[in-house]
């Protein structure tokens, strides 16, 4: 024999053939002296294995050592497939592999550290999340490009960086690629992305921070209006989320048996609010909050239970010809317009997308335009009101997954804007520099992929999203 087969492909069409199987041994049942079960799992696929005390072929001894083996040894089996007469339960395939050889290829110590079933699995939708963002991407002309890392100072300014020695001159390690993505705008590339390290030395112990984790970078240039950023967020992420529930269907349903949640509610176009429509539904809901300050983690969860809940509310404004006008608000409740649907024997099903547009009921949500004090210094203010900039965050679940905006690209202006924020210009000035050769307008975004991932799924803590969590 010198193939294996995967376990996943033992199926009916192998009957009385002879295999070579490798996998872990998940599960180890002796019946007796002369008969043992073994389930070998590859993948997430298993199989049952029978070791049967049979003349000239397998000894007692041989069952002996198959039910002495210890769980998740990796282990090599032969034998015949057959099909059994009632359907097997505890394996994911429907036949047996007879066994006429067992190796242990290499033994797992007999007390694991951990159960299995605890193992956090999120890590397929780490890696399918990306897939889908490189593609997406892609598909639309954007260019992967790859920045240092070792870079000669802070770029989100703040004392979260990880300073080190660079042959004698010091340096840190990027807390994103953000002055290197436009530079790559500044050189003609049109629309660039990134996949790489984030390094923030956060001293928050939170369930959200990490001090190492994965950016989605992405900057592109554009003809008149930031909200030409914020269409490609929506696409994106409409389609990474549609792409992850129809082909992560499994993996989903395993996460969600440990940690039980709801699917993600969100519409085929992104909702986008104002900040200051934020802070007035914050207000109306009677949360105390500073209209030019930052939301907390309290109040972007409030507001995020706020927009969930929201009714979409209708003014309706009557113009009679000749008379007063009347004016008056209404506000449209989804539940009446069912009711109204049904009593004009409308089959509600055929309008249910038409009265759905009535809801926000979103978990997913784009805020834009927030106060210009407290957004990095490369910020585009509003053309309109300069106390406001060009700049979104985005929200799942009330927390916070991407920030971007549009950026200043007059060299003359960023460095103003540079020096109002306290940053030491020339600890900036090659990025300044490569704007006075001719920048074009450009804005651009950054993720954090296992926020996205964790929200996603409804975890409470991103080491839950990463394989190897850096945190503070
Ligand atoms: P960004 O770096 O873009 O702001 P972020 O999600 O890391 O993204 P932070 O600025 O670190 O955001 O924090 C956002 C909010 O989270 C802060 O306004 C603060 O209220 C809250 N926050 C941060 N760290 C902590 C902490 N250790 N404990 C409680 N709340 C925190
Ligand atoms: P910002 O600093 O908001 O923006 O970072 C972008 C996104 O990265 C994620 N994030 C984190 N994830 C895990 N642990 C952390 N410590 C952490 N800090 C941030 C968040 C956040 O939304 N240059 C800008 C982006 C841009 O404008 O293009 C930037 O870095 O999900």
């Amino acid at each position: 024999l010198r193939d294996w087969t995967e376990v996943g492909a033992l199926t009916e069409a192998l009957k009385d053939q002879h295999v070579l199987v490798r996998g872990r041994a998940q599960a180890i049942r002796a019946v007796g002296k002369n008969m043992a079960f073994l389930v070998l799992r590859e993948r997430g696929f298993t199989v049952q294995c029978v070791v049967t005390v049979q003349p000239d072929a397998v000894s007692r001894q041989m069952v002996r050592y198959a039910a002495g083996l210890s769980r998740e040894s990796i282990v090599d089996v032969e034998g015949l497939v057959s099909v059994p007469s009632v359907p097997i339960k505890g394996a994911t395939q429907q036949v047996e592999v007879q066994v006429h050889k067992i190796f242990c290829i290499n033994k797992a110590m007999p007390t694991l550290p951990i159960n299995i079933e605890d193992a956090a699995r999120s890590e397929v939708e780490i890696e399918k999340a990306l897939q889908i963002f490189r593609q997406f991407l892609l598909s639309e002309g954007f260019v992967e490009i790859h920045t240092p890392k070792l870079i000669a100072g802070s770029s989100e300014g703040g004392a979260a960086v990880f300073k080190l020695d660079y042959k004698g001159q010091p340096a840190c390690l990027a807390q994103s690629p953000q002055l290197h993505k436009q530079m790559a705008i500044c050189g003609d590339f049109g629309r660039v992305f990134e996949i790489g390290p984030v390094f923030r030395a956060e001293d928050s112990f939170t369930h959200r921070h990490l001090c190492e984790f994965t950016g989605l970078d992405v900057e592109m240039e554009i003809k008149k209006h930031y909200f030409e950023v914020m269409d490609i967020v929506d696409r994106l992420f409409v389609t990474m989320f549609d792409t992850l529930n129809e082909n992560c269907a499994k993996e989903l349903e395993a996460v969600g048996r440990q940690y039980p949640f709801e699917p993600l509610k969100y519409l085929r176009s992104t909702l986008r609010l104002t900040f200051e429509e934020g802070i007035q539904m914050l207000k109306d809901a009677g949360v105390e909050v500073d209209p030019l300050g930052d939301l907390n983690t309290e109040t972007e969860r409030k507001l995020g239970q706020l927009v969930l809940e929201k009714l979409l509310l209708i003014l309706i404004i009557y113009v009679p010809l000749g008379e007063e006008i009347i004016s008056g608000a209404q506000r449209v409740v989804p539940e009446f317009l069912t009711e109204r649907a049904q009593a004009c024997g409308i089959d509600v099903k055929t309008v249910s997308t038409y009265i759905d547009s009535f809801r926000y009921g979103t978990e997913f949500y784009i805020l834009h335009r927030y106060p210009l004090g407290i957004r990095p210094f490369y910020t585009m203010p509003s053309y309109d009101n300069p106390s406001y900039s060009n700049s979104f965050d985005v929200f799942i679940r009330g927390e916070e997954i991407i920030s971007g905006a549009q950026r200043v690209h007059v060299p003359e202006f960023l460095t103003e804007r540079a020096q109002a924020c306290g940053i030491d210009v020339k600890t900036v000035s090659t990025y300044i520099d490569s704007f006075r050769y001719g920048a074009p307008p450009h804005g651009g975004f950054g993720v954090g992929l296992e926020r996205v991932v964790m929200l996603f799924c409804g975890l409470n803590n991103i080491r839950k999203t990463s394989l190897f969590p850096r945190d503070p």
